[in-house]
């Protein structure tokens, strides 16, 4: 049957009143955001297997702000996937995370007091935990993008997700979600290079990650070091979110959205920015032109030159930028 096009209102947790792509008519109105491949939200119900069942209502207006409706989390969840699919539209020029225009889908209320959030490359499908205690759902736009984006690093290098490969597949993940964020450009979640800053996963209100300067975390390296690879993936991203925070706003202090960034190099390389919107179009073509399964930090700088060199030109001020970058984390060959 037919099901029409409809823009529904979201009331999420933390990007405020938002549209949200739906299907339906008058009474019956489902999240099925027809418009970006027909990408559906559905409740777990606290279950860990199956789709569950796709989130449907009378007034297409969904949530009210708060975890306690069930609705929210799914709204959070809705807008941060076509947040991602907009972002990788406009930004990338990709039709959808396989390039095919095939929408993914989300499942919200994964299990009890799950505190977390993942892709699942088998059933091409995202999955957010509730969270636990005072946590909130973790259905934030970062973390949606950062899932998704494994999906899409699944279907272009499809980094192995161990070792180096696997510290540049989380960071694949950060440099994404961090820029799905700012592209939304969200007044109730501000674009910042922190990760998780939104579901407060800590309970102290500090974030999961920070791409200025990893270690703050306590246990990620801020720099490459030939024994990186032996870290958690989710710690030997690090040197890589530095590279891209260097690439886009450059070493130093800084200021941006209200959040201040102090960024080291090693040997205290300068390096000058080139703008995010350079950095990601950059790392985006590396990834889905030259990086392998198997490549590492040494690979990536070279992918990430070739893509310099095909999107600006050897000889430009951006070729430039990305090998002082890498210089400033410790990679130069
Ligand atoms: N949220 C985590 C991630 O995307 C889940 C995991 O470690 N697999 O990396
Ligand atoms: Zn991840
Ligand atoms: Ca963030």
């Amino acid at each position: 049957s037919y099901e029409a096009i409809e823009t529904g209102i979201g009331n999420t947790m933390f990007s405020g009143q938002v549209t949200l792509g739906t299907s339906g008519s008058a009474g019956s109105y489902t999240l099925t955001d027809a418009a970006r491949g027909g990408h559906k939200t559905y409740d777990l119900k606290g279950g860990s297997s199956g789709t569950g069942t796709l989130f449907t209502n009378s007034t297409d207006t969904w949530g009210n702000g708060l975890a306690s409706n069930r609705e929210t989390a799914a709204a959070d969840a809705h807008y941060g996937a076509a947040m991602t699919w907009d972002f990788y539209k406009a930004e990338l020029g990709r039709n959808g995370i396989a390039g095919d225009g095939k929408a993914a889908y989300s499942r919200v209320h994964y299990g009890n007091a799950y505190v977390n959030a993942f892709w699942d490359d088998s059933c091409f499908c995202m999955t957010y935990g509730d969270g636990y205690g005072n946590n909130s759902p973790l259905t934030a736009i970062d973390v949606a993008g950062h899932e998704m984006s494994h999906g899409l690093t699944a279907a272009t290098a499809n980094l192995r997700y161990s070792g180096e490969s696997g510290g540049l597949n989380e960071a694949t993940s950060d440099i994404f979600g961090t820029s799905v964020e700012f592209f939304a450009n969200n007044a109730s979640d501000v674009g910042d290079y922190l990760i998780g800053e939104e579901i407060d996963i800590n309970g102290d209100g500090t974030p999961l990650r920070y791409m200025d300067k990893p270690s703050k975390d306590g246990a990620s390296a801020d720099s490459w070091s030939k024994t990186v690879g032996r870290l958690d993936v989710h710690y030997s991203s690090g040197p890589a979110n530095h590279f891209f925070y260097l690439l886009s706003e450059g070493s130093g202090a800084k200021t941006i959205n209200g959040v201040s960034y102090n960024s080291p190099t090693v040997n205290n390389v300068t390096v000058t920015g080139i703008g995010r919107t350079k950095a990601y179009k950059i790392w985006y073509k590396a990834l889905s032109t030259y990086m392998t399964s198997s490549t590492s930090y040494s690979g990536a700088r070279a992918a990430t030159l070739s893509a310099a060199t095909d999107l600006y030109g050897a000889n430009s001020a951006e070729y430039a930028a990305v090998a002082n970058a890498w210089k400033g984390i410790n990679v130069t060959k």
